[in-house]
């Protein structure tokens, strides 16, 4: 039998966030928010455990979740109105890390413990910067090029903040709105991947064919985005094979793209090859912005008959399947 006696190896990072809306404000983190791959010559790294301050969980509650402070060197039984005091630690052992509430702005020294499984440790320090809880709402609507709002949009809020990436879904009239964290820089993404069917028909084949002839071109740039299915920034035969097997069922998805792909409104699109602008920059959030928005391309439908509010994904299709029960897919999927 071996005895592990040598300390874990801790590798940190400093964190800056922003005190949530709450009353009293307040932001929690997880010691384990600060690991950047803490490793150990035994423990496997997803086997360590985190905590603050060298502030060991209570040894024989290890296993359940529970408020423990530190008296005379021990760990002992806390409250939750302590912990939400920024007065004590909690214990949550499917992350197997302690959290800890920080209840005003500033910079504080964070002294975070890595532990293996034998309970050697060691500690690192980092620099936590707690931002003042003032937030702006940042808003915005996602429509298709005709102004079609499209709605279940995930809408993604990147920054470097714990608590982020945030993702909510837009209403049914396409419109999101969410109060961020003043003073981060955010990269905002728009998402929607389901029902690629969905306004995808022979007729947008026959226009896309026409434009590859050069018999009538595609008279927009977002057009030329739907019809390249296969994503590669050219609208060629190879686009028309993906849009054929959709439409003919032998494929529910286009192997090389989404369903749905969002350009900021308001940013060239160019055609050769096809590229544009996909995420809103925002430097420094410090005040209301509205009309942050998204034209929305459904892939593959390039004469607009997309029904924007189509909400389960392949609902269609189902349907399709119960009205065909004996006839072959090919039949219902038009
Ligand atoms: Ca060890
Ligand atoms: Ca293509
Ligand atoms: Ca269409």
């Amino acid at each position: 039998m071996v005895v592990d006696k040598k300390a874990p190896t801790p590798y940190c990072v400093s964190v800056s966030t922003a005190l949530m809306q709450t009353n009293p404000q307040m932001v929690e983190l997880w010691a384990r928010d600060f690991d950047k791959g803490a490793f150990d010559n035994c423990t496997p790294q997803s086997k360590l455990y985190f905590t603050f301050d060298g502030a060991a969980p209570i040894y024989s509650r290890v296993n359940e979740e529970h408020f423990y402070k530190v008296v005379g060197g021990v760990s002992v039984n806390a409250t939750a109105a302590e912990y939400a005091q920024g007065k004590a630690y909690r214990w949550l052992p499917t992350s197997r890390s302690a959290g800890f509430v920080w209840t005003a702005a500033g910079d504080y020294n964070v002294q975070v413990s890595v532990w293996d499984e034998a309970w050697n440790t060691d500690y690192c320090s980092v620099i936590l910067s707690v931002r003042g809880g003032n937030g702006s709402r940042v808003s915005g609507t996602v429509a298709t090029a005709s102004g079609q709002g499209v709605n279940d949009v995930t809408v993604e809020f990147a920054t470097n903040a714990p608590e982020y990436p945030k993702a909510s879904q837009t209403l049914v009239n396409g419109t999101f709105g969410e109060i961020h964290p003043n003073g981060f820089n955010y990269t905002v993404t728009a998402a929607k991947n389901s029902d690629y069917l969905n306004g995808v028909s022979t007729l947008d084949l026959v226009m896309i064919q026409r434009h590859i002839l050069g018999l009538q071109a595609l008279d927009s740039n977002y057009k030329m985005i739907a019809a390249d299915a296969n994503k590669d920034g050219k609208v060629t035969a190879s686009d028309l094979t993906d849009l054929r097997k959709l439409i003919l069922g032998v494929t529910t998805t286009l192997p090389n793209n989404t369903s749905w792909r969002f350009a900021v409104a308001g940013t060239p699109v160019q055609t050769s090859p096809i590229a544009f602008t996909e995420a809103i920059s925002i430097t420094n959030l410090s005040s209301e912005m509205a009309d942050q928005n998204f034209v929305a391309v459904k892939i593959g439908d390039v004469n607009g008959n997309v029904s924007p509010s189509v909400h389960s994904p392949g609902s269609k299709q189902k349907q399709c399947k119960c009205r065909n029960e004996r006839s072959r897919s090919i039949n219902c999927s038009r």
